[in-house]
């Protein structure tokens, strides 16, 4: 890949499964064991908010007992020597990227490691539990704080950063992420419109795998190791 300058990377759940973090749609993943209706909707959390917060205490606690792996690793060393643009978008609401020490990341979905304050609007720092309906700690309101996750039906964060992005690029890459949930499984389509070549890097062929000029299957902590060191000798070459 010759006259490659700025890059975006969008990741999804199959980047953090070797991390020990289960994926949604896969056998034996996350929406196998719970309607997404029932736990991952506003409707839902309206309708019965112990469900929907015991749900996400549950993973909140999961996420900090796991590691990054090779894949992310890989991505913070290429955010690290890369001389041009460089964004990471991910969908994943765990921290492993910024553990990793990839600093231009941005979450489109939120983060597990944030609750959102519906009283006074505030975002904190939550490495806890919600579901015990703690305090606020800027307003003092009890019992309004939710998980800082984008729910179905809600806008997905920073949405004009990644269109911005999307536009400069002359290169986006997926990784580890089925193409099934919108905007982000739009995103290839957008690059393709623009001019931007595409690169899939996941287990096996996405739903939209059929619109990437190119597409490596096999583990992330294989895949993704493997395209960064190409990447970094040709820079370097
Ligand atoms: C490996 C691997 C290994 C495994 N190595 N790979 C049409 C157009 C636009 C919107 C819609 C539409 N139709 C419906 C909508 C609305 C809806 C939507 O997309 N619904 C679909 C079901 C069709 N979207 C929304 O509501 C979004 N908001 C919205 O659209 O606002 C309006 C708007 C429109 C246009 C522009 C801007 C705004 C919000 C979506 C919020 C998604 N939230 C979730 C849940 C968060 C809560 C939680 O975490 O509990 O986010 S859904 C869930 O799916 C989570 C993920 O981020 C997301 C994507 O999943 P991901 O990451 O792809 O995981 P998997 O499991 O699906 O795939 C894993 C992949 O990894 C697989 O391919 C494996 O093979 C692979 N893999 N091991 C490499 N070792």
């Amino acid at each position: 890949m010759t006259n490659i300058r700025n890059i975006v990377i969008l990741t999804g759940a199959g980047i953090s499964a070797e991390s020990g973090i289960d994926t949604f749609r896969s056998a034996g993943g996350l929406w196998e064991q719970h309607r997404v209706e029932d736990v991952a909707t506003p409707e839902a959390f309206a309708r019965d908010p112990e469900l929907v917060l015991r749900f996400y205490d549950m993973r909140r606690a999961r996420i900090q007992e796991v590691v990054p792996n090779a894949a992310h690793d890989a991505l913070a060393r290429l955010d690290a020597s890369w001389h041009g643009g460089l964004l990471i978008v991910t969908q994943n609401v765990d921290d492993l990227h910024e553990r990793a020490g990839a600093k231009r990341l941005l979450h489109m979905h939120g983060e597990h490691l944030n609750a959102w304050c519906l009283s006074c609007d505030e975002r904190h720092r939550w490495n806890g539990t919600l579901i015990d309906r703690p305090a606020c700690p800027t307003c003092g309101t009890s019992g309004q704080m939710r998980p800082d996750i984008v729910w179905f039906g809600e806008m997905p964060y920073r949405m004009n950063e990644i269109y911005t992005a999307l536009n400069r690029a002359d290169l986006f890459v997926s990784i580890g992420t089925s193409g099934a949930v919108y905007p982000a499984a739009g995103f290839v389509r957008e690059a393709r419109e623009q001019g931007v070549r595409t690169l899939e890097l996941n287990l096996e062929p996405s739903q939209g795998s059929h619109w990437f000029d190119e597409a490596r299957h096999g583990p992330a902590t294989e895949v993704v190791p493997g395209w960064v060191d190409a990447l970094l000798r040709q820079q370097s070459g």
